[in-house]
């Protein structure tokens, strides 16, 4: 798509430290290193997110970063992981383009990933009933 920074590193016709690439998909390293070896993984195809693209994408897409998080953990030496995907602008997106973040962690501090506990405030049956309509 014409205007997305993603496709034009998967078209080269922008540079990009590329770690891994298939038929399907590319992986490279993040320009802002949110934690050290942060890593991209992005279909060659645009989609705008992960809700976008294909079923097929989407597995092949987590099967690689499954697999090069582990190569990334060890070569880094990284103590854990976070793998994700934002998806619009008020989840973080800023780049129109599905993409899978890999996350090498080695300290609890470097990142904020935070998850507050709510759990006297929010009436769970409420939430269900409004999922499973
Ligand atoms: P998100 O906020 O989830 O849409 O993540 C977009 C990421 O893309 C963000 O961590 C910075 C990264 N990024 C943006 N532009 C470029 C670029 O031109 N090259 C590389 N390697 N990464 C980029």
């Amino acid at each position: 798509m014409d205007n997305c920074i993603f496709c034009k590193i998967a078209n080269k016709d922008i540079p990009g430290k590329i770690i891994y690439e298939d038929d399907v998909c590319l992986a490279f390293l993040d320009l802002s290193q949110a934690t050290y070896g942060h890593t991209l993984v992005i279909p060659k195809k645009h989609f705008a997110n992960i809700l976008e693209a294909d079923d097929e994408t989407v597995a092949h897409l987590f099967v690689v970063a499954k697999k090069l998080s582990a190569s990334i953990m060890s070569n880094c030496h990284a103590n854990g992981l976070n793998i994700l995907t934002n998806t619009d602008e008020v989840a973080g997106q800023s780049v129109y383009h599905f993409h899978i973040h890999i996350l090498p962690r080695y300290d609890k501090e470097e990142l904020t990933i935070e998850f507050t506990d709510h759990s006297n405030q929010t009436n769970l049956d409420e939430v269900y009933e409004k999922i499973m309509k």
